[in-house]
């Protein structure tokens, strides 16, 4: 039902938004409603806005959001699932972005061999072949939670789309390319973590000193003030709290979240403001000039099912969004426990006045983030 809405009203609205009042009467003149109509129609349009959501129009490219920096430089750590690479290719586009390493979670949705695969063809086909890429453990540090595995394989599978053959991976585990990048760099190196946090936990054990030069970590996990998306997913878990990133391996997000890095979450109290929409598809699909864009599309493509549930969000890239441009979020801070015991709340990250102190996204500017990811998948470096 929102589907078909938000096919025909946010198509629609693109029909209208531009023009001037001319337009509406014109499409009043064709249909030749009458007044009772056209106050039905407007009650349902307004509901259908509502339910939809379709608040952004048609975002297109807009490349005074970006103002020209010195690239940063970051260690994106990802778990491969299809809003994984829409973030890599997102970070990888950016021009004062500097990806410095990819390490893939092999706790995550994909498992180790493909998910590296398929981030060898995203750095090849975004022209940054000498970025190294690697995998971790295949284990949490503590427990046995594991994705659907149904889910891994789909993400194993790139859900059908063709990535490009890349290089080859480095030889080193996650773990260890991390604590070498950031002890090698000769300034502070920013974390993007858009999976569970097997890998930058096992490289904090190792070298914790690295922690000083590390300036930020930024997470897409938890849920604070809204319901987690474990236990609505289908799968039979009973846990209404937990987000899945900090559920695979809630050991491993205590240690990242005490590290003493400051910590910048984005959580689904943030990310629920960024669905992944039909009328978003049909904006990118008007606006294909790069490979990355491309290959977004055809995986948007290949998942409208996903999308038309209305579960489809952009988890990962508003995360890197966030990243490159905390303007397009609000924050608060919140002092916070991962709750590692198993039963209905493991996972969770939960408030608790005795926890630690992180700055969170509770809202996201949905309209500024599309406009954003759109000029960024599009840009030509
Ligand atoms: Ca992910």
């Amino acid at each position: 039902m929102p589907n078909h809405y938000d096919t025909i009203i946010c198509a629609g609205q693109k029909d209208l938004t531009p023009g001037p009042p001319h337009n509406l009467e014109k499409r009043h003149d064709r249909y030749s409603f009458k007044a009772t109509n056209m106050a039905a129609l407007a009650i349902v349009f307004i509901a259908a806005l509502v339910l939809t959501g379709c608040g952004s129009r048609n975002p297109k490219p807009d490349p005074s959001l970006i103002q020209i920096q010195t690239p940063k430089p970051v260690i994106f750590d990802t778990d491969m699932a299809h809003e994984d690479m829409f973030a890599a290719l997102f970070l990888l586009s950016h021009p004062n972005v500097d990806v410095k390493a990819i390490t893939v979670s092999g706790t995550g949705e994909a498992h180790c061999a493909p998910g590296v695969a398929h981030v060898l063809g995203l750095v090849k086909l975004s022209g940054h072949e000498d970025i190294p890429v690697t995998c971790g453990r295949e284990a949490p540090l503590m427990g046995n939670h594991v994705f659907p595995a149904e889910w891994r394989q789909a993400a194993d599978d790139a859900y059908g789309v063709e990535i490009p053959v890349g290089g080859t991976p480095s030889t080193i585990s996650a773990a260890d390319l991390i604590v070498d990048i950031v002890q090698g760099a000769n300034e502070k190196i920013t974390i993007v973590a858009v999976g569970p946090l097997t890998n930058i936990a096992e490289a904090l054990q190792k070298t914790p000193e690295i922690s000083t030069n590390i300036k930020e970590i930024y997470i897409m996990g938890g849920a604070l003030e809204v319901e987690g998306n474990v236990g609505n997913s289908g799968v039979g878990i009973q846990n209404k709290y937990a987000e899945w990133n900090i559920y695979i391996d809630p050991v491993a997000a205590n240690i990242v979240f005490n590290s003493g890095v400051p910590i910048i979450l984005v959580p689904l109290d943030a990310t629920k403001d960024v669905p992944v929409t039909r009328n978003f598809y049909k904006a990118l699909g008007n606006n294909l000039n790069t490979p990355a864009a491309n290959l977004v599309y055809e995986m948007l493509t290949a998942n409208l099912d996903f999308v038309d549930s209305g579960g489809f969000q952009f988890w990962d890239s508003l995360t890197a969004a966030i990243f490159t441009d905390e303007s397009i979020a609000s924050f608060q801070d919140f002092s916070v426990v991962v709750v590692e015991d198993e039963g209905s709340e493991s996972g969770r990250t939960k408030p608790d006045s005795n926890g630690v102190n992180i700055k969170a996204a509770v809202n996201a500017n949905r309209d500024k983030f599309e406009k954003l990811f759109i000029t960024i998948l599009n840009w030509e470096k």
